[in-house]
């Protein structure tokens, strides 16, 4: 395999609705897409970095940067045997997990679509039906609330997360367990924390949760293994996960029971793979995060959902809650039954629609 041509966008789509987190309100999404060339086929990834870097150090535009001077210019017109070479050829550089995400995973879908083998095959998933979970941002009220999963379940989803922060925790978790004493449920802080708060949060204790999502800082592996240790409802650490060797750690001290894999966030394919495999190994399951990605991360992210350790509903709502039009047709859609098909066809599968690709460009650029 040979790269022989990188194009990269940048684009902006609004959002059908904005998105409350409890580090920012978003409205819009600003993301870059990168083609990759190799003969006469192209690959497509999406690169998960946002315009600010309140989830993640890295933006849109730090990722541009890195990935034009360093990342392509690194693996252009090299002979790769396969796409799982691609994170080694980047090592030198450190960091940047998703601007390396964003290349490595187009030459995934690349040499998928050379191997005419649709991407779940390549990754050694079983191209099963992903079970679908919702986020919920943030809401006004308690009615709001109630109104939004309301709409979510009658479109079929399996599980409801909600964001909290501190002010808005305890009260919507235990509003909707009372509604919904059968709802597969759990929160989501996004590192709105500090350990001081163990006893506020053991008091989601009694109301059977999934899991509670990066209650501490992004940076803390320790103080979430004492925060675990003083709360029944189990731990899943996403920002904190960058790595096989802090999913590695974070187990083996026992800061989480569940952990979030989001490719961007990981470096791409390969490092969720693997960090995939040492969940499996030490008997922690896995689920897919979202990034308020378009169909085409989304349906990456559903090619890897399928590896066998995904066994807790992701992050991989359809692509109509968050964008309308998306960037691909047919969009992703859920079925009754809370389920997402994955895209059949070569590499992610799904068909891209250049002008509406095209109408959202705010700048590109081109390796030739
Ligand atoms: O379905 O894509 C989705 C959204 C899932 O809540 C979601 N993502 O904290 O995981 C998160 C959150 C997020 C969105 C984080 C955008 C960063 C950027």
């Amino acid at each position: 395999m040979r790269i022989d041509k990188v194009e990269l966008r940048r684009l902006r789509l609004p959002l059908v609705r904005p998105f409350e987190t409890s580090f920012a309100r978003v409205h819009d999404r600003t993301f870059l897409l990168i083609t990759v060339h190799g003969d006469g086929l192209e690959g497509w990834g999406e690169c998960v970095a946002e315009a600010t870097p309140y989830y993640s150090a890295e933006t849109a535009a730090t990722a541009w940067h890195v990935l034009t001077e360093f990342l392509v210019p690194s693996i252009l017109g090299v002979d790769l045997t396969s796409a799982a070479e691609v994170w080694g050829r980047l090592a030198r550089v450190r960091g940047h997990q998703m601007a390396k995400a964003a290349l490595e995973m187009a030459a995934w879908d690349l040499e998928a679509r050379q191997k005419s083998m649709p991407l779940w095959k390549l990754l050694g998933g079983d191209g099963r039906p992903v079970a679908s979970g919702v986020s919920i941002g943030i809401q006004p009220s308690l009615a709001a609330l109630e109104e939004r999963v309301d709409a979510d379940l009658a479109d079929g989803y399996r599980r409801v997360k909600i964001k909290i922060k501190p002010g808005w925790d305890l009260e919507p978790a235990r509003h909707l367990r009372k509604r919904h004493p059968d709802l597969a449920l759990m929160v989501d802080a996004n590192a709105a924390y500090t350990l001081d708060a163990a006893e506020h949060l053991a008091g989601l204790d009694d109301l059977n949760l999934m899991m509670i999502e990066q209650p501490l800082e992004y940076d803390d592996v320790g103080r979430h293994a004492a925060l675990q240790a003083r709360i029944a409802t189990p731990v899943c650490l996403d920002e904190s996960i960058h790595s096989l060797g802090i999913a590695e750690d974070a187990i083996a001290r026992g800061a989480c029971r569940i952990i979030n894999i989001k490719p961007g966030r990981l470096g791409g394919h390969l490092q969720s793979k693997l960090v995939h495999d040492a969940c499996a190994a030490a008997g922690v399951p896995v689920w897919h995060g979202g990034m308020l990605e378009t169909g085409i991360g989304r349906a990456h992210n559903l090619h890897l959902s399928t590896l066998p350790n995904f066994t807790l509903p992701g992050d991989v709502a359809a692509s109509r809650r968050y964008y309308a039009p998306d960037l691909i047709e047919p969009g992703i859609e859920v079925r009754p039954d809370g389920t997402i098909e994955v895209p059949s066809g070569t590499g992610i599968g799904v068909t891209i629609d250049t002008d509406r690709v095209r109408s959202a460009t705010e700048d590109s650029w081109c390796s030739a």
